[in-house]
């Protein structure tokens, strides 16, 4: 199949770019190197050296025997991702070029502003290309469990049965994003739904949990290969910093009282079930959800295990301790998300977390130095209130 990958340059990009590729599928893709200019705008880097574009894609020919059709370039404008569906023609477009930060986008009404506009436009103009250009291609679109919130009551899979004043209907469950940026997929997903019923176009929006992971088997040894991992408090993810904090002995910060759950998957979890829907696409026009995470657990949890595993990886210095809660959210609430539908397709989850963290730790341990190199990143100081200023710890 013809894989278009919006944002090929990426975390879940890159290692998607490999993954379908090792599978026979014709890979494209695009990027405008935003994500590497925002974490550098934070102050910080990737702990796994990122090499330039040219570099990567020669050791991605090497390694796979195939060059990437690759384009930089940019989403919100339309003749470039017109342009590039012309001459690619892709059967199945993955849109992972968005901004994918909660506190990046907090930070100000620019970076607000900015958000809103990035995401959002970017998959209005895929939209519309689609439409244009491959109305029978299939959008396999990155939205996030974040769209939801944390109700007091069961999630379904995008849509829910509901009676009031005695008629039924079937509808989109009701969004509670928490920051702007899960606000952006909140409006990406009206947008995909509308366009999918008034122009008959095909779309699996992925409600997807927080991912974590350095690696993926497809990378093997070579360095170049390897994703980005970031461990800033705008673009690390809480398993990932909590590991990068583990190799340099700074205390695991879970937020607040920490028993804030979340679904979590690793990288190669997300990969498979990407593909997943790649590969089993609607037969007809439709707008599907699925909600894509492995199991849910508690911030407290993870940096439990995350200390268990640093420790017998000899990490003795490897503590928790919990810090104010720089963010407006329920740190205690009822969390119970459906997700049914890629296990009807074949979706076989890692389920052992600790050999994961044990193989992400192990990478890390070699870059200790550029971990340590940013160590002063690690309290966050961007808050929802939109003051700034690092929070102070507060517990074990
Ligand atoms: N958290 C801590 N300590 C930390 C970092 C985070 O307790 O040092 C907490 C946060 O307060 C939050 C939870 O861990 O309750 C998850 O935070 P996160 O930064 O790992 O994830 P989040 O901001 O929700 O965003 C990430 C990705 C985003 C994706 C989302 C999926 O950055 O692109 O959409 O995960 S989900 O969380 O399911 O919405």
């Amino acid at each position: 199949m013809r894989v278009f990958i919006a944002g090929i340059d990426g975390y879940l990009g890159w290692a998607l770019a490999q993954y379908l590729t090792a599978r026979g599928h014709a890979v494209a893709g695009a990027d405008l190197f935003l994500r590497r200019q925002w974490v550098e705008e934070m102050g910080s880097w990737s702990a796994t050296p990122v090499v330039d574009i040219e570099t990567r894609l020669a050791a991605f020919e090497e390694n796979f025997g195939t060059r990437l059709l690759f384009r930089t370039g940019d989403l919100c404008d339309y003749e470039f991702v017109e342009t590039f569906f012309k001459e690619f023609q892709p059967e199945a477009i993955v849109h992972l070029g968005e901004m994918p930060s909660a506190p990046y986008s907090m930070q100000s009404v620019k970076h607000a502003a900015f958000t809103m506009n990035n995401n959002i436009v970017s998959t209005l103009n895929i939209l519309f290309a689609m439409r244009d250009v491959v109305p029978d291609s299939h959008l396999v679109k990155l939205g996030t469990m974040g769209e939801y919130g944390t109700p007091n009551i069961d999630i379904p899979e995008g849509f829910f049965e509901i009676e009031y004043r005695g008629r039924k209907d079937t509808l989109p469950f009701p969004r509670q994003a928490g920051s702007w940026y899960h606000q952006t997929k909140v409006h990406d997903s009206n947008n995909v739904l509308f366009a999918c019923k008034i122009w008959g176009l095909r779309s699996t929006d992925i409600m997807q949990g927080v991912v974590f992971g350095t690696r993926i088997d497809e990378m093997g040894d070579d360095e170049r290969l390897l994703s980005r991992f970031d461990f800033d408090e705008s673009f690390g993810t809480a398993i990932n910093r909590f590991c990068a904090m583990s190799v340099i002995g700074h205390p695991l910060t879970p937020f607040g009282k920490g028993n804030q759950k979340r679904g979590f998957l690793p990288m190669r979890d997300s990969m498979q079930c990407l593909t997943l829907a790649i590969e089993n696409p609607p037969i007809t026009s439709a707008y599907r959800v699925f909600n894509q995470f492995e199991e849910v657990y508690s911030v407290n949890e993870l940096a439990d295990k995350v200390v268990k595993v640093a420790q017998e990886l000899g990490l003795k210095d490897a503590v928790v301790r919990r810090v104010e809660n720089p963010r407006k959210e329920m740190e205690e609430h009822y969390y119970k998300p459906d997700h049914q539908h890629l296990f009807d397709l074949g979706y076989q989850p890692t389920h052992d977390m600790e050999a994961e963290l044990r193989i992400m730790i192990n990478d890390l341990v070699r870059y200790r130095d550029r971990i340590e190199a940013k160590r002063d990143l690690l309290i966050p100081e961007i808050r929802w209130d939109g003051t700034r200023q690092k929070v102070g710890f507060i517990g074990r």
